[in-house]
């Protein structure tokens, strides 16, 4: 027998999407439910992204969790972009007039928002199972799923799908009313997370002849570095020694020098995708964040489209149930997937400018050296690369 319950939005996922939409409708004044397959500890123990855009920073602070981001973020005016033994540093600042990134943690994004959400004691089902999104084109549309060994079923006006590329909710929209466009990279990313200071203060995106490296951060004294490696890399045949070995031969000699080593307290695999859903929309059910969309994290653009998404969509319940108007309804997917694009191309730019592939000629390798060459002597290059970067507008 199904316990019945009632909500405005249901929201599937507790991930950044599904906690900030959460957070926002709340602040408005509208009901939400959000039903999350994971336990929260396994959510909150998820390392991911690691740069925000101000955009997203702006909506943080709209859903009322900027307080810790503002004291523990970390502003960055430029990064550094090495080719081989050359490196060339964009700045942010003057190529944007004025704009920059903030450097906080994805896991410190949803650990803000979780609490947030706790503190206001709002509905959320966390270990929830068999997840099923029904009557998706009639006006009530229906959630249901076991929790504690009893049966759920919530009846909403809409369902925000916020559960992430492998969810319910997009595998739930028959194939012949969405179409989806893929490309699957032939290589991963291997993180790992130390407890030391940054080889430097700012990012450093590197293109070496054996791979691709990003040197990041989470704080000045903990460290995010990536590696490229094979689609079928295996973990256990990575130490962290054989990591920060490859690591300080592929920095450029001017920096190698300055990497501290330290033991790994964390250390993971991502594969590359680019990956685009259209429409967002299948009647009442609006996907977003990574449930529509898969970006390569070369740009650092994942979380920060989520929260366009979620910018996009929350205004527009807010506006259907406070305006009572169904315009923005009606047009979220189209003006979503107008800026997804964008995000898309760039993180496809640049994952192809920086990274090795195998299958390609030495006429390709030829042009990625001119595309960083080209930077190097073109600020409106930079300007392009960095506008990008920044985030473009909402
Ligand atoms: P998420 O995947 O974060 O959250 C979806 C949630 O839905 C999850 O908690 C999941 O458990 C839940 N869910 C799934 N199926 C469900 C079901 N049937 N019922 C209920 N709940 C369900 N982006 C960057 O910008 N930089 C990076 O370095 C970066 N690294 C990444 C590394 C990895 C391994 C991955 C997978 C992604 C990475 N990303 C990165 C992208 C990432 O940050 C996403 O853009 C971001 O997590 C998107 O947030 P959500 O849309 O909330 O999706
Ligand atoms: C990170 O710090 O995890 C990070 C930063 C920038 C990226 C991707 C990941 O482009």
């Amino acid at each position: 027998m199904h316990k019945q319950l009632q909500t405005q939005v249901a929201i599937i996922g507790a991930g950044p999407s599904g906690l900030l939409l959460g957070q926002l409708l709340a602040k408005a004044g509208i009901d939400n439910i959000v039903i999350e397959r994971q336990s929260k500890d396994y959510v909150l123990s998820r390392i991911r992204a690691g740069v925000l855009e101000q955009g997203t920073v702006n909506l943080l602070n709209q859903a009322g969790v900027g307080d810790r981001l503002h004291r523990e973020g970390l502003v960055h005016h430029g990064f550094d972009i090495a080719f081989h033994h050359q490196h060339l540093r964009l700045d942010l600042e003057k190529l944007t007039s004025g704009k920059h990134v903030t450097v906080y943690g994805q896991t410190e994004v949803t650990k803000d928002l979780s609490e947030a959400r706790q503190a206001l004691d709002l509905p959320s089902f966390y270990e929830a199972s068999e997840v099923k999104v029904l009557d998706l084109l009639t006006d009530a549309p229906n959630v249901q799923f076991i929790h504690e060994q009893q049966a759920y079923s919530i009846k909403a006006d809409f369902i925000a799908g916020c559960d992430g590329y492998h969810g319910v909710c997009r595998a739930s929209i028959p194939k012949e009313s969405i179409q989806e466009f893929e490309r699957v990279y032939p290589f991963g990313w291997l993180g790992i997370l130390s407890d030391t200071p940054p080889v430097q203060e700012e990012l450093i995106y590197g293109n070496h002849p054996d791979g691709f490296y990003l040197c990041s951060m989470r704080s000045p004294t903990r460290s995010r570095y990536y590696l490229q490696c094979t689609v079928d890399e295996d973990i256990a045949k990575w130490s962290d020694n054989r990591f920060w070995d490859t690591l300080q031969a592929r920095l450029p000699s001017s920096i190698a020098g300055n990497l501290v080593r330290g033991p790994s307290i964390e250390k993971s695999i991502a594969p590359l995708r680019s990956f685009v859903a259209e429409p967002l929309r299948y009647g009442q059910m609006f996907l977003a964040g990574d449930a529509g969309h898969i970006v390569p994290p070369t740009g650092a653009k994942g979380l920060n489209l989520a929260a366009s998404d979620i910018y996009y969509l929350s205004n527009a319940f807010i506006e259907y149930y406070v305006d009572h108007q169904q315009s923005s309804i009606d047009q979220y997917s189209e003006k979503a997937l107008q800026r997804i694009w964008k995000a898309e191309r760039f993180s496809w730019w640049l994952t192809n400018m920086l990274h090795h592939f195998p299958e390609k000629s030495r006429f390709d390798q030829r042009i990625q050296q001119a595309e960083f060459d080209y930077l190097c002597h073109s600020e409106l290059a930079q300007k392009s690369l960095a506008e990008n970067y920044v985030g473009l507008p909402y």
